[in-house]
């Protein structure tokens, strides 16, 4: 008697375990939706109908159910990648012959940051060729988040919400000299969230305009569509498993100490906008037709 109640129990918890916060959800088979999510039960649904009940229209963002906007992972992992505080710097190394870095400065806290926990760089030769340079580990810093979608084609878009690079670094180096490098990893496991084996491209199409920080502006600029009608989510699955990861690399400039110090804060802000121009489940299509600029 027990053996059967426990199979019983087995196969409801294996049904229940294949299902998403969408595969259900009436908005989102209305009218499309989307998610994007951090890690497990760590998501926001986007929707396309308006808090007065309308739709949005194309070229009009998305509404998150929820406003509080999530922290991008360090890309590969769960782990939040917060900001370095003003005691932290990156992390520097010291060049005799012009590019092999012989003194690095020792991470000792494995944080990332050059802080006051770390070692200092050892004895150096000075010649006319002896620089502090940028050290490899500072030179690019990956971000990223997971999505999905349902029924909606749609675009992300980011807008400049805080742009300040201050004392030397304010002359020496402008947004245009970080590169944005943005991708897609279809597949992968960043721990135990094992994404995209229910997740198609979605027909993700890359912004070929986007290469660097100078690229993007205080209005909303384009970075990718996803251009499939039926959206990234193929079928029932685990939330992890109908979504991609998108990565967004940031390389910084070749720097040496001549460049002075200051500091350089960019912030960049994502959304989720409509594009599901003259098809679909919208009422209020046909209009709008040009909104995307490049
Ligand atoms: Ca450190």
């Amino acid at each position: 008697m027990r053996g059967i109640l426990g199979i019983a129990f087995l196969v409801g918890g294996y049904s229940s375990a294949y299902s998403s916060v969408i595969d259900d959800d009436a908005a989102c088979q209305s009218n499309g939706c989307a998610v994007i999510s951090y890690g497990p039960n760590n998501y926001i649904i986007y929707d396309n109908i308006k808090t007065d009940g309308t739709s949005v229209n194309t070229g009009e963002p998305m509404i998150p159910r929820l406003t509080s906007p999530g922290i991008l992972n360090v890309t590969g992992t769960l782990t939040s990648a917060v900001e370095p505080n003003l005691s932290e710097g990156m992390l520097l190394g010291v060049t005799e012959d012009g590019t092999t870095i012989s003194q690095a400065t020792n991470d000792v806290d494995m944080d990332g940051f050059l802080d006051a926990g770390d070692n200092t760089i050892g004895p150096f030769n000075v010649n006319a060729t002896t620089d502090i340079i940028l050290d490899p580990r500072s030179q690019s810093y990956s971000h990223s988040f997971f999505i999905t979608s349902m029924n909606t084609r749609m675009s992300v878009r980011a807008r400049i919400i805080d742009l300040e690079f201050t004392d030397d670094l304010g002359l020496t180096i402008s947004p245009s000299d970080i590169r944005v490098t943005p991708s897609v990893t279809r597949q992968g496991n960043d721990g135990g969230f094992n994404f995209g084996r229910q997740a198609s491209d979605g027909g993700i199409e890359f912004n070929a305009a986007i290469s660097d920080l100078g690229d993007f502006s205080r209005t909303s600029t384009t970075i990718m569509n996803f251009k499939r009608k039926k959206g990234i989510r193929k079928k029932k699955a685990d939330l992890d498993e109908q979504s991609v990861r998108l990565d967004f690399l940031y390389t910084m400039p070749e720097y040496d100490f001549s460049m002075g110090i200051g500091t350089m804060t960019v912030k960049l802000e994502f959304e989720l906008y409509n594009e599901d121009r003259g098809n679909g489940n919208n009422g209020n299509n046909g209009n709008n037709g040009n909104n995307r600029r490049k």
